[in-house]
């Protein structure tokens, strides 16, 4: 197990600053999330800051792993049962009400789960919804599981049988807004748990992206010492009544750093190797980097993405997928980053490009399976699942569409070949036209050559050395046709 690496000079920083007293917590206490606060305030909570060496991969993940992710209302309905509230609208003819996925339906397709690859899940948030919260992010409740997905035995019978299939659980956790009818904003003792700003006009100002409503969602004030007690007992709570080994925070960029700072260090404090992902909804690389900083083991890669969707479209540009890679040196883990093609909030790859969608899906597929670093399938991404602009993003999953699917059969060759190239963890471009883009792998012994012609023309590569086509099991050496819109793999001899 690797520890938590605190640089001694925070330390130092800490006693300096009159913050000896800093956090303390007193396990006994966190049994409930709402007990009273056993963390102690400090005088000026703004200015501390816990330094991470960040260049140590401290967290339970590597790019071994691979992360699914699951919209859960979205994925596998377990229990009829609690599907239909007298309080809520469960229309299932209608994407932005409750369509029936739970808790027990991801316990029953873990095998279907593991079959993609997966070491991992994220769920979308289990917390108690209000009306049309389907998605989970508008909370009602931050100390209770929705009871459209089950409840808190469920949840823990997920994470006990999901570990014997050695697949880790990440949830996904919200500190920035609470749904726009939580019974915090009538609590009259609550009046400073909230920024009340109005909604973020300007997301080029910096004070509005923190301290405004993001959609309009109640901004919670995480500066005041209430609410950071609040959430990092939650929080605690959470972890420690589930055994889940993950979280997936959400609008990261929408909190103060020295927020997420301290919530970092509070939970490595009791769980070293436990893994926080960002959501950093931005494309900049040097400022998703900044983030290791603060305390995140991994990023969602938004650079990536960009680089990823200029490339895998109709005229797409492959010179942007060199640019985005060329940026991952700007992160101190750029392995630890999560890569994706789509999520659920933007629209899925083969609903984005115009034409020869399936084609572009293949290869973004093949380029997310090989880059080193942990791949976030999007559940549905596997089989083709279409939809732009959410709710179509967010459609019921279709298990049936895994059969004679060409899409499933591709991404099936490559969690095989995945297995195989684990520590091909050495990447360098060795062509990019806007064409086309050869990169080459290696595990310091042996390479192997991804090549991407995203063009609608063939195009002739050269291959130095000798090597066999993985697909087509061919020997490959010297001039080899990259054919329009198509993948090329090829391992070592
Ligand atoms: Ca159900
Ligand atoms: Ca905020």
């Amino acid at each position: 197990m690797k520890k938590l690496f605190l640089l001694l000079t925070s330390l130092t920083l800490l006693t300096s600053c009159g913050m000896g007293n800093n956090v303390t917590i007193n396990n006994q206490t966190n049994t409930q999330p709402n007990n009273e606060s056993t963390i102690t305030d400090t005088s000026d909570e703004t200015k501390s800051l816990y330094e991470y060496d960040v260049a140590v991969d401290r967290s339970n993940f590597s790019n071994d792993d691979l992360i699914y992710f699951i919209m859960i209302d979205r994925f596998s309905d377990g229990d009829t049962s609690n599907n239909n509230f007298e309080d809520y609208s469960d229309d299932k003819s209608e994407l932005k009400s409750y369509l029936g996925g739970d808790l027990r339906g991801v316990i029953n397709q873990l095998d279907y789960i593991k079959a993609q690859g997966a070491t991992a899940i994220w769920l979308t948030p289990v917390v108690k919804n209000e009306p049309y919260g389907y998605h989970g992010y508008w909370t009602s409740d931050f100390e209770s599981v929705d009871p459209h997905f089950g409840d808190l035995d469920t949840l823990k019978e997920l994470v006990e049988t999901a570990h014997e299939k050695d697949i880790k659980v990440i949830l996904d956790y919200i500190v920035n807004h609470t749904g726009y009818q939580h019974e915090w904003l009538n609590d009259p003792d609550k009046q400073d748990w909230f920024h009340n700003n109005g909604t973020i006009t300007d997301f080029k100002n910096d004070d509005q992206v923190l301290n405004y409503n993001l959609a309009g969602l109640p901004d919670l004030n995480t500066e005041n010492p209430e609410v950071k007690d609040y959430f990092y007992n939650n929080v605690l709570w959470w972890i420690k009544e589930t055994g889940v080994d993950g979280l997936r925070l959400d609008t990261v960029r929408h909190v103060p750093n020295e927020f997420w700072n301290e919530f970092a260090y509070i939970i490595k404090q009791e769980y070293p190797d436990f893994f926080l992902l960002g959501e950093v909804f931005v494309s900049s690389p040097s400022f998703l980097a900044s983030y290791n900083e603060v305390g995140f083991d991994s990023i969602t890669n938004y650079s990536m993405y960009d680089g990823i969707l200029e490339t895998f479209r109709i005229y797409g540009d492959a010179n942007k997928l060199k640019i985005a890679i060329n940026n991952d040196s700007k992160f101190s883990n750029r392995e630890l980053n999560g890569i994706f093609l789509d999520n659920h909030d933007v629209s899925r790859l083969i609903s984005r490009t115009s034409k020869h969608g399936k084609a572009y899906l293949k290869q973004g597929l093949t380029f997310l399976m090989t880059y080193p670093s942990i791949p976030i399938i999007y559940y549905g991404t596997e089989i083709g699942l279409e939809g732009k602009h959410d709710p179509e993003n967010r459609q019921m999953m279709n298990f049936e569409a895994a059969a004679h699917n060409d899409i499933y059969d591709h991404y099936q060759m490559l969690v095989t070949l995945r297995e195989e190239i684990k520590d091909y963890d050495s990447v360098e471009i060795l062509e990019a036209t806007s064409d086309y883009i050869v990169i080459n792998y290696t595990d310091g012994d042996k390479n192997m050559i991804v090549a991407f012609n995203v063009s609608l023309f063939d195009k002739t590569i050269v291959i130095v050395g000798s090597y066999i086509d993985y697909i087509t099991q061919e020997m490959i050496s010297g001039e080899v046709v990259l054919k329009s819109l198509e993948s090329l793999i090829l391992l070592e001899e």
